[in-house]
């Protein structure tokens, strides 16, 4: 699943490029036994079952005399703190990432007290493994990596890089199903679309997340706008 992830878009280009170094782990790898066991029946009983220590701290291990001391080694799970565009942002600046990735119920909590050195989540529900957890922040974190999309322009004006919702887009045709491009985006006035995007992503981001907007970093004329919507949303 984790290779197969890799293979598309900015991930893969990224690459072939050299700018990505991106190597998948087995844990059956770092197993003895003949069945290459990862999994065991929990202590205290229970349904399911818990990927066992031994394979995942040799993996680390492994990876350590492999590639070096790595910056972070994330678990992720469900109990984690919340991945957002910060921690993509701050884990782009790391030379080299770990991610661990368990099955069934999760990990022995020894894993996570002895090598891992923080725990993510990528959202409030269960997915039956950390694959695509891991693939959600590697995709996240590539396109940060300079060079990875190429269009650096549109990284930065990126929804979230200011703590914002992304305004409309609009293509051809201009009427579709009898639905216009708004005016304004068909006028050729710079200023005007640039004025028309702003309030668009701060009228979106006061409408359906309006808690984003507290720790949003806006300019004078953001603050200037949110405060008059704000004041026309109080008047009618
Ligand atoms: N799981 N964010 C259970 C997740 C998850 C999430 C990963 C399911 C770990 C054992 N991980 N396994 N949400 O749902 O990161």
């Amino acid at each position: 699943m984790v290779e197969a992830g890799l293979a598309e878009g900015v991930v893969s280009r990224g690459i072939d490029r050299g700018l990505l170094d991106i190597k998948v782990h087995d844990l059956r790898e770092h197993t003895t036994d003949r069945h290459r066991t990862v999994d065991d029946v929990p202590y205290g009983g229970g349904p399911g079952m818990v990927m066992k220590p031994e394979p995942l701290v040799k993996a680390v291990e492994a990876i350590r005399q492999q590639r070096g001391e790595p910056g972070a080694v994330v678990l992720l799970s469900p109990q984690g703190r919340p991945f957002t565009q910060a921690e993509a942002v701050r884990l782009s600046g790391l030379p080299h990432v770990v991610l661990l990735c368990g099955r069934y119920e999760g990990m022995d909590e020894r894993v996570r007290e002895l090598v891992a050195t923080e725990e993510l989540s990528i959202g409030d529900y269960v997915l039956s493994g950390g694959e695509l957890p891991a693939l959600v922040i590697v995709d996240a974190v590539s396109r940060l990596v300079p060079g990875v999309v190429g269009d650096a322009q549109s990284v930065e004006g990126d929804s979230f890089s200011r703590g914002l919702l992304d305004y409309p887009h609009y293509t051809r045709p201009a009427e579709f199903a009898g639905r216009a491009v708004p005016e304004v985006l068909l006028s050729g006035h710079h200023a005007e679309v640039r004025k028309w995007r702003k309030r668009a992503a701060i009228e979106r981001t006061l409408d359906r997340r309006p808690e984003l907007l507290a720790d949003a970093s806006l300019d004078e004329e953001e603050r200037e706008m949110l405060n008059e919507i704000q004041r026309k949303d109080r008047d009618d």
